[in-house]
Order: structure tokens, then sequence, then C-alpha cells
């Protein structure tokens, strides 16, 4: 196929699932959101941090790799180690020490609906999509400002012991304090000499600084637990994030291990009598290996079916599963290390127990699909090529306000570097004999195991911000996979 043909194939797809959307009966999308405090960081800005921290005490820090920020030096590092490599990384505060030394400095440029949850919640509605239930245990005032203005969005609430459904705006703890986090977008091009290294910033990409307030809990009320069969019937799947707020133990006794539990029990509450429910979960980075080891390990591996994640965290997985030397394959040879992406996918296929792993990369998408997935290779290589349009359409504009805002994503060009990884891929796959180059066009459905759909991804050249677009891209692929499922409901079947 020539990149003429790919275009082609995003026109026909963006138009089949937009056409597709409203088949969505709804969908239950939890737990984190927050407001991110955005800040295009400026080359003169960091040179000026820089003075204030001093030289020898970043270059020290670096080598220290610190994975919580507890002072400024902290986070220069760490969004030194981003810069010099290009890549995303999020890296969690306790205190709000650092948020007010960021107030002081920097100033932020514009505030906006972070976390996975709540960007995936307003982009869906955007989208069009019928019935989406939001949940985010810490709903503040200021927090649902943030959502939304749409009738199809809903928070459950609890009323005279019942569970009912509100519009965020109208079902938020007016006691709860908001979690702010800063995102630092950075710009490929800039040139730095400091701390004993020079180098030029490759990507465009982020660091975030994650405040992780002490009250911060992934869980819900036992009450509102007991009831969420009642938004059961309503939603043909979820979409699950923020499971690296958990922490290893708390200041009251409990530990990870009951929010992992508390957990994997709302997927199953959710699931009731359809174990065939589709169940997202959108990966993110972890700091914490244990933490990161049982997220995957307990609550990804048989309570979800399918994965998404970006091509850092991809490594870091591989790493807490004991794949270490593909992990740092996976990460050594950066964004055009497709086959141990490839090969990367399958272990955590296998591995996780999942009928769906998809990897978004600068470039191109890989999803490996297990072959008893319903849908065929056909369709879903359409939801990659639709969630690509619309993270081309994020990329420019900064925000997807309309479902027709997609055209402009639609006439970004197929990035032709994502186009020569391919025919990596495939070369590598023919040579070994996994499928023919005809049947790698067609998902590889030859080969054993596992069906593999492949594209490129239409790149913006100076994207406004870089922060959310991994969420879009999950969220879009796995919504018009659901748009797409036979509709059967299990539990009416079976009474
Ligand atoms: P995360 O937020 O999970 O890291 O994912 C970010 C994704 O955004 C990347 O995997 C890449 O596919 C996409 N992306 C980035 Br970064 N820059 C982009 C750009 N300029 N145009 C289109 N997609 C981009
Ligand atoms: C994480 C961050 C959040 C950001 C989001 C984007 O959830 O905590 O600040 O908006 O990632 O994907």
């Amino acid at each position: 196929m020539e990149i003429s043909d790919w275009e082609k194939l995003y026109d026909e797809a963006v138009s089949t699932v937009r056409g597709q959307l409203g088949n969505v009966q709804g969908v239950f999308v939890a737990y984190n959101s927050n407001v991110d405090a955005m800040k295009h960081i400026r080359e003169e800005e960091i040179k000026k941090l820089i003075g204030i921290i001093g030289p020898a005490k970043l270059r020290e820090r670096m080598i220290e790799y610190p994975r919580e920020i507890k002072d400024p030096v902290d986070f220069m590092a760490r969004l030194f180690i981003a810069m010099r490599d290009g890549k995303a990384a999020e890296v969690p505060t306790y205190t709000t020490d650092i948020h007010e030394w960021l107030m002081d400095n920097l100033v932020f440029d514009s505030a906006r609906m972070g976390g996975q949850a709540g960007i995936i919640s307003n982009l869906l509605v955007t989208l069009g999509v019928k019935n989406v239930i939001t949940y985010v245990p810490w709903l503040s005032r200021e927090q649902a400002e943030y959502f939304a203005d749409s009738p199809d969005l809903w928070h459950p609430a609890m009323e005279d012991g019942k569970l009912v459904l509100k519009h965020p705006k109208e079902a938020f703890n007016p006691e709860q304090k908001p979690k702010i986090n800063w995102i630092i977008e950075f710009s490929r091009g800039m040139r730095f000499r400091c701390a004993g290294e020079e180098f030029e910033v490759p990507r465009d990409n982020r660091l975030i600084v994650s405040s992780r307030p002490n009250w911060i809990r992934i869980d819900m009320s036992e009450e509102m637990y007991e009831q969420l069969s009642e938004i059961r019937e309503d939603i043909d799947g979820a979409i699950l994030a923020g499971y690296q707020m958990i922490k290893e133990e708390y200041e009251d006794g409990s530990t990870y291990a009951d929010y992992v539990k508390k957990a994997v029990d709302v997927i199953e509450r959710l699931k009731g009598c359809n174990p065939q429910m589709r169940i997202h979960v959108e990966f993110t980075s972890i700091q914490n290996k244990v933490i990161r080891k049982a997220i995957l390990t307990e609550i990804v591996k048989k309570h979800v079916t399918s994965l998404g994640l970006d091509t850092v965290e991809v490594a870091n997985a591989l790493n807490v599963l004991g794949y270490e030397e593909l992990a740092y394959s996976v990460i050594n040879k950066g964004e055009d290390s497709i086959v141990s992406l490839y090969e990367g996918a399958v272990r955590l296929l296998k591995e996780l127990d999942l009928q769906r792993v998809h990897i978004h990369s600068l470039g191109y998408y890989i999803c490996v699909v297990s072959k008893d997935h319903p849908l065929d290779v056909k369709e879903q290589r359409e939801a990659l090529l639709f969630a690509s349009a619309l993270a081309a359409t994020q990329a420019t504009l900064g925000s997807i306000s309309n479902i027709d805002d997609i055209s402009t994503g639609l006439g970004v060009p197929v990035y032709d570097q994502g186009f020569e990884d391919l025919i990596e891929l495939e070369k590598y796959l023919v040579r070994r004999g996994v499928c023919s180059a005809e049947d790698f066009e067609d998902g590889c459905i030859g080969a054993p195991g596992h069906n593999l759909i492949i594209v490129p991804s239409k790149v913006v050249k100076d994207p406004v911000a870089t922060v959310g677009i991994g969420d879009t891209i999950s969220a879009g692929a796995f919504i018009a996979l659901l748009a797409k499922m036979p509709k059967v409901n299990v539990c009416k079947a079976m009474e």
C-alpha cells in the first residue's frame, strides 16, 4: 500500500465511524480528573530557573533520577531528562511547595481539564456519544467547572440512599479541594549546554508534575458501589484510568492491596452478568514499580480486555513483568524501535490475558488483537485511523470542540517516517515467516495467536500541545470499536 492509499482509507474510516458512533448506548469513565495548569516553557525561562537552583546541583540530581518531586532541583532534573530524551514523563509530588515555587517563578499560561478520565469524558460527549457516566472520587466545585456542558454527561451521586445521575456541575462535593497538576510543555529544537551535557530537544513533549494530596483515593463509597448495577444496563463498556494514584501505604494503615481490591471489585460489579463487557484501561507513567506491577498483574490481568499505552509506558510495563531486555530495546532505540514495540505488544497481550493491546507512537499505532475478538481486522483498522485523525485534530487545534473539527485532522498528511517504519516491521515479519507481505497489510491474520493491525498516523508539525493526545487516541479507537460491536444484552438474554 502507498501513502495515497492510506489517505483514502483514512477518509473512508472517518466517515464510517462517524456514522456509527450513535450505536454506543453508554460508557462509564473513571477515575482521574484534575485541573491542568499548562505552561509552554521557553529557553530563557529555563535558563532563569537554572540560575535560581544552580547547575552543579542539577547535574547531581539528574544522575540520582528522582522518582518524586520534593524540591525545585528534583523538578529541574526531571525536566532536563525529559527534554534531553524528548520523552513524556509524569512525576508525583506530595506537598504544595513545588506548586508555590512554580507559581512564584514560572506562572502558567492557561488552565484546562486534565486527568485521563476527565479528558476522555469530555472528548466522548464532544464526539456525540450518548450517556457518558464519568466518576471522579474527588469531584470539587472547581473541577466540575471543567466538564463539558452536555446533556449526555452524568456523574453518580447518592440521594436519600439511592444512586442518581446528575451533571458533574450538580454532583460535586462543596467541601472538596481541587487537584492541580503542572504540565510543562517543551518544543523540539531548544538547545542547552548545562550540567555537563549539551543537547537539542529532539521532540515536542511534556513533563507533568502530578500533585498527590493525601486525600486522593481511588475508591467509591460502599452505598454507591452496592448500587452500581443500576447503571450496568445503560453502558456498553468502561474506560478506566488513574490507578497510578494508588500509594503503597496510607496513614490509616491501609495499603495498596486494599485499593487494588476495590478497583477490581468495581470492574466486576460493572460487568455483573456480562463478563464480555469491554473494559479499557489507559496506562500511564507510574514511577513506583510495586504499584506499576500490581496494576498490571492484579487489575489489568483477567479483569480488563483492552490496554492503551505509549512507547515509554510499554518499556515500563515490560520492565516490571520481567522482560528487561525487551524493555531496554524499546526505550533505547527510541521511536524507531517498531520491531521491539511489536514484540512488546505481543508479550503484554499474552502475559496479561488481554484481547487487545493498542500502542500509540509518534508516526504509527500498533494494535495486537486476540483471535477471539468479535471484530475483524478492517473494523479494527478503521478504529485506529479514526483515532489518528482525532489526534491530529487535537494537536492542530489544541482541543476538539465538535466532531466536525475532525476534518482538520484529516487534512494533516500521513507521516512518511511512520510509513517507512511500517515497512521495517513488514520486512521483519516476512523474514521470520510470521506472515507474507500481502497478509501483513491484511492484519497478519495467517499468524498464529493474534492479529496485528498497524497504521501510519497523521503527525502535526508544530502541535499546540501534546498533553492528552494519548488519551484521545486510545478513547477514540475504543469508542469506535464499541460502536461497531454487536449489541447483545447478555444479562437480558439470560433472564
Ligand atoms: P501520551 O499522552 O500517552 O504520551 O501519548 C501521546 C501521543 O500523542 C503519542 O503517542 C503520539 O502518537 C501523539 N502525538 C504527539 Br506526542 N505529538 C503529536 C503530533 N505532533 N501530532 C500527532 N500526534 C502526536
Ligand atoms: C495524567 C496527568 C494529567 C494529564 C493527563 C493527560 O492523567 O495526571 O495531568 O492531563 O495525564 O494524559
